[in-house]
């Protein structure tokens, strides 16, 4: 088996700005399709994002750069290579590129190729992507067990205009005996929401990843209160059908050493925000808090995770960008007890995995994310999720590029129950 020819052109992400889509081909005739995402608070230890800083397009935000390193700086080098051998296919390309954060042809070019090489391969054994993942990398699971549903209910920060300072206001439906049946659950509380929203004069527009970003909310604490009357109204218990999970995304309001929340008129030091976070897990029943701090604020990690790890899960994003360098640190620091994965944070499959493996054998949690900027159709997460056991994937109930992630799930689920 040999790769015949690498593609890439430009596409619409759900943001209305380009992604990249890249198809790659092998001499079997088998075709593998693959477009990536990036994210609107993409943290600064990210792989590069290559955009063409050509005003005259889309505002700066084209992509043809990338494409054009795909059709003729990568295809060139992984034509004829087998595509079987995903390592050998990701390290060429970590190698041509040369950066730490894959600038020169850009993370959005390398993982687009990376990704698209995998689904051809898997394409040509005739295997489900996820069970291809898992037999590619030699993971050590033996059974399938499917990832839950982690749902954005409510967005602000840099996912919505005027709505809260913090990010992401989650439910994550475990209660029920299947994924299919969370899922609904999800979606219940969701349409529940939207009316408590209405009842109380507040606007049920959508931000990014389709959770409701409501103006006039008082502070960053009342989308709790909201969540959990619709909880309650959509016939659900919190605390036991459901838990409570934050995204504060807290390196978009880290500035000169504070965090600074807008709407409450506070400036807070680091103890200062964990203290606040510390008096929502006392009163909410919350399962995770993610980048409850910045992205460089590794001294006060440690603090947050012996104060609230035994209760919650600390969640490194921003903090450990999938970078199986930055979670290695963060698990000797005691940082953190579960991560965020993003394909497009480090801009391989391979490095994907090999971070996730790190957290698992370290018995950190991984849960497996959407990106909220510019989201594409593509469900390759789900696969990914699946094929490596994670215990979430994190994504927005409505929308297009969010509900495909759901369906490609449910999909699995049924194909594994037969
Ligand atoms: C996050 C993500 C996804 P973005 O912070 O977790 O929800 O946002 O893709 O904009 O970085
Ligand atoms: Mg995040």
């Amino acid at each position: 088996m040999k790769i015949k020819q690498i593609q890439a052109r430009e596409i619409l992400s759900s943001g209305a700005t380009p992604s990249l889509e890249v198809k790659v081909v092998l001499d079997n005739g088998a075709v593998g399709m693959a477009s990536v995402p990036f994210g609107a608070s993409a943290g600064i230890h990210e792989a590069c994002v290559l955009f063409d800083k050509d005003v005259k397009r889309f505002g700066g935000a084209g992509m043809l750069k990338a494409v054009a390193d795909v059709n003729d700086k990568i295809a060139p080098k992984l034509i004829g290579q087998n595509p079987l051998e995903q390592k050998k296919i990701d390290q060429i390309m970590i190698e041509l590129d040369g950066t730490d954060n894959k600038s020169k042809l850009g993370g959005n070019a390398i993982l687009g190729v990376s990704l698209a090489a995998a689904r051809a391969a898997a394409m040509a054994k005739k295997m489900p992507l996820y069970a291809y993942l898992r037999e590619c990398f030699h993971l050590p699971y033996k059974k399938y067990v499917l990832p839950k549903p982690m749902m954005v209910m409510i967005e602000g920060g840099k996912h919505a205009a005027d709505s809260t300072d913090l990010q992401e206001y989650l439910i994550t439906p475990v209660g029920q005996k299947t994924i299919k049946e969370n899922i609904r659950c999800g979606a219940e509380i969701y349409l529940a929401l939207k009316k408590v929203l209405k009842e109380k004069g507040l606007n049920a527009n959508v931000g990014n990843e389709g959770a409701f970003a409501p103006a006039g909310l008082k502070d960053n604490e009342a989308p709790w209160q909201l969540i959990l009357q619709a909880i309650k109204n959509a016939g659900y218990t919190a605390g036991k059908d459901v838990m409570l999970s934050a995204d504060p995304a807290t390196s978009e309001i880290f500035t000169n050493g504070k965090y600074h929340l807008k709407k409450e008129g506070l400036t807070l030091s680091s103890r200062q925000l964990i203290n606040y976070f510390k008096k929502w897990v006392a009163k909410y029943p919350f399962l995770s808090l993610e980048d409850p701090l910045a992205e460089d604020d590794w001294e006060s990690w440690p603090i947050i995770m012996k104060e609230l790890g035994k209760k919650v899960r600390i969640v490194g994003d921003d903090l450990t960008v999938t970078n199986p360098e930055r979670l290695a640190k963060a698990i000797k620091l005691k940082a953190i007890n579960a991560i965020l994965i993003k394909l497009n944070q480090i801009g391989t499959l391979s490095e994907t995995i090999q971070t996730i493996e790190i957290a698992h054998q370290a018995k950190l949690w991984s849960i497996v994310s959407h990106r909220g900027g510019g989201e594409t159709n593509d469900a390759f997460m789900i696969d990914l999720a699946v094929a490596t056991n994670s215990e979430f994937v994190k994504v927005g109930i409505s929308r297009g590029e969010r509900v495909e992630k759901y369906n490609r799930l449910m999909e699995i689920e049924d194909e594994l129950s037969f």
